[in-house]
């Protein structure tokens, strides 16, 4: 805090040209921290701060002291697909992970993976001396090469699979997965809590200078495993992914509860160690929630185009900047937190930078006046404005265009009524899918 103080006196005494130069170069510690908390298929009606069914005081208090997104995306309606948006600001099928990476070897996509030559949100702070570590669930490529480390997080704890037994850590092919940086090392202790105190001493162990710190929790995804459940999953052992508990319904609500708790834990760590009002801190998810959890009145859930499957909560503060108590309609998507970061932070982006996300700082600061853009999931639907339009897929037999200010449940096509519009946002998926197709990065085969 001295150093950072010590430069807010010298920036009074410079000219507004100079000041501006120390800002957008970072020549001075005043660059806020960022605490990006993301949850593993949690639901738009999830939580209580969107009429859910779950009291989550401590994220609700985000949206009390922040902004609200009631039209906030994430790229993917799955886990790798979304993560590899959100650190690289574009189409995850552009930077070549379109899918899910599968824990299981005989599964080529086993052997995919965020390759070196995508440039990371880490990477991106790290330009400007950020501290940065992740925290939880990586997912994007289960070998050393993939590791998060060499993708500009200082620091990892965590796994790199879909999902692990929250006491054991075994994942779901049975291969122990809770590494420190490039080491396969236990821990005693609860997945949830594990992330939550790494945070936490990460935030005192870097107070006086910028961080990024990313924390991907493991909640509420599977194995449903409450605080006090024991381990199940053994290495190599035959179990049921899913767990044991039979009440699974009670078990996503204590995962989220857990999860909440150290949502206010990473608060209070940034209030003890007074970098609150210079921390931006954001909550989000993953996908959609499965038949356990709530999407709210969204039609369908993860793995699904519906908007259960990808409109899902996100909640932002910065204590002086974002007015408290403010609500947003912005389409917004995981892959333009990376843009709008920086456009909060006023940092500077690499110019090679191919981005699809867009710089939304602009609505997150002014919620009154939100921005027209279009939006694409998977190259069969694609959303603009109040329309919505999805090319015959699994769960809908024919092509269909929602208006979804008129309905949000995506109950009435409208198709017929609106067969040009149809057509232009046919014509636009085509024009799509075919420049995600010339330049996505290519994937390896096999294990070589
Ligand atoms: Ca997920």
């Amino acid at each position: 805090m001295k150093v950072r103080q010590y430069c807010s006196l010298w920036l009074l005494l410079l000219t507004p040209v100079a000041a501006s130069f120390l800002f957008t170069n970072s020549a001075c510690g005043n660059d806020p921290n960022v605490v990006l908390i993301m949850a593993d298929d949690l639901g738009y009606g999830d939580l209580s701060c969107y009429d859910g069914w779950i009291k989550t005081p401590h994220i609700d208090a985000i949206a009390k002291h922040g902004i609200r997104f009631t039209d906030y995306h994430s790229n993917g309606s799955i886990c790798s697909p979304t993560r590899a948006a959100l650190m690289t600001g574009r189409y995850q099928q552009r930077a070549g992970i379109p899918g899910v990476v599968y824990a299981n070897p005989k599964n080529p996509a086993h052997y995919h993976g965020l390759q070196l030559s995508e440039t990371t949100i880490a990477e991106c702070f790290k330009q400007h001396r950020y501290a940065s570590a992740i925290f939880g669930k990586w997912h994007l490529g289960y070998f050393r090469k993939y590791n998060p480390t060499h993708q500009g997080f200082d620091k990892f704890v965590g796994y790199v699979s879909g999902n692990i037994d929250f006491r054991s850590h075994v994942d779901g092919a049975g291969v122990f997965d809770w590494w420190h940086d490039l080491q396969l090392s236990n821990e005693e202790g609860y997945s949830t809590h594990l992330i939550t105190s790494h945070a936490v001493e990460f935030i005192h162990a870097n107070k006086t200078r910028p961080f990024f710190l990313y924390v991907p929790h493991e909640a509420p995804h599977y194995p449903y495993q409450g605080p006090a459940d024991p381990p199940h999953r053994t290495v190599n052992g035959e179990f049921n992914n899913k767990g044991t508990r039979t009440d699974t319904k009670e078990a996503y609500r204590e995962m989220v509860g857990e999860m909440d708790k150290g949502v206010g834990a990473i608060i209070d760590a940034l209030s003890e160690a007074s970098i609150l009002d210079n921390t931006i801190v954001i909550f989000c998810s993953d996908n959609g929630a499965t038949t356990l959890g709530s999407n709210g009145v969204l039609r369908g859930h993860k793995g699904t185009n519906f908007e259960g499957g990808h409109r899902v909560p996100c909640v932002v503060q910065w204590p002086g900047h974002i007015e408290a108590g403010t609500q947003s309609t912005q389409l917004m998507a995981s892959m333009d937190l990376l843009p709008s970061l920086f456009g909060l932070a006023r940092l500077e982006l690499p110019k090679t930078l191919n981005l699809d996300g867009l710089d939304l700082s602009k609505q997150i600061l002014d919620s009154q006046h939100p921005v027209e853009r279009t939006l694409v999931w998977n190259g069969t639907t694609i959303r603009r404005g109040r329309w919505k339009y999805m090319a015959s897929q699994k769960g809908l037999p024919a092509d269909s265009l929602f208006d979804l200010t008129a309905q949000a449940t995506e109950t009435t096509n409208l198709i017929e009524q609106f067969p040009s519009m149809a057509q232009a946002f046919r014509h636009e998926l085509d024009l799509w899918r075919s420049d995600m197709e010339k330049t996505e990065t290519p994937q390896p085969t096999g294990p070589k």
